[in-house]
């Protein structure tokens, strides 16, 4: 199947407002979030997108890697500059899987669910990542990138990770790159606008999709680890741990990282 990226077929249709006005198609780059960054500083406005055929230096959180060869996955970052405090900053993440999980959905006519606080799961393995870097200033964000990764073709899937992670071509017909990055971008605009409007909604609907909610659960968080049960997400994207002593703590999503469940 013919499946090059390409900025024109994405934009066709795309209908959003402001999200996806400038879009640069790349062939291979670092990371598209470095270039995102990059763009942001520049003072690209919001909405500016890159996205990449191949990355060779894709990055996860906490310095982690992301891994797929050249064309098999839809790798993609946009320039936001959202009007948030600070504090609120996590909702960002938020509304970008919700995103994912929606333009699988619509796309796919798959039922993805999302994991707290940056995955995207298809029967308990990882088919999309993100990766939310935002820049803070006087107690706001001043901007920020986000970086989502879809695994669309099976070899997207680094075989190393086949027990954790998997593909839309693994559950579904993969459809064409550009038009999942189309509804992905659709989506986006949708929930970013939610994120700044009615942040209730947005965790409502996060809620419906989590996976980490009403589980005991094991976070590192920052050197330490923290058991406790995850309680509900907030309004900011926090995760709400009840510890074994009944004293609720808030997390940032940066904060969180669970081990040993998916
Ligand atoms: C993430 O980090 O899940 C965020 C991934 C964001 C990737 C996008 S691609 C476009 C943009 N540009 C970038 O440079 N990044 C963003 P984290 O939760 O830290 O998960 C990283 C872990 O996922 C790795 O340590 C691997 O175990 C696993 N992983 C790596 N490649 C994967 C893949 N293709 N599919 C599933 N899991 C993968």
């Amino acid at each position: 199947m013919e499946d090059t990226l390409n900025a024109e077929a994405i934009r066709r249709g795309l209908g959003t407002d402001w999200l996806g006005r400038r879009i640069e198609v790349k062939a291979q780059t670092g990371s598209t979030n470095d270039d995102g960054v990059a763009l942001a500083r520049a003072g690209k406005p919001a909405g500016t997108v890159v996205v990449a055929d191949h990355q060779t230096a894709g990055r996860g959180r906490r310095g982690r890697s992301w891994l797929a060869p050249p064309g098999t996955a839809l790798l993609l970052s946009v320039v936001l500059r959202p009007d948030l405090p600070a504090r609120a900053a996590g909702r960002l993440g938020l509304a970008a899987a919700l995103s994912a999980a929606d333009a699988i959905r619509g796309a796919c006519g798959l039922a993805p669910v999302v994991k707290y606080p940056n995955d995207v799961l298809l029967e308990g393995r990882k088919v999309c990542g993100v990766l939310t870097e935002a820049h803070l200033s006087g107690g706001r964000v001043a901007w920020a990138v986000i970086g989502i990764g879809i695994n669309v073709r099976r070899e997207s899937v680094p075989p190393e990770l086949a027990a954790h992670a998997t593909s839309l071509e693994a559950h579904a017909a993969p459809p064409a790159r550009n038009n999942l990055a189309r509804a992905l971008l659709a989506s986006l605009e949708t929930y970013l606008v939610r994120a700044a409007d009615d942040p209730e909604a947005l965790a409502a609907e996060w809620r419906d999709l989590d996976t980490v909610r009403g589980r005991q659960v094991s976070v590192a968080f920052g050197a330490t680890r923290l058991e406790g049960f995850a309680a509900d997400v907030d309004e900011d994207g926090r995760l709400l741990l009840r510890l074994p002593d009944g004293r609720e703590e808030r997390l940032s999503p940066e904060d969180v990282s669970f081990r040993g469940f998916s």
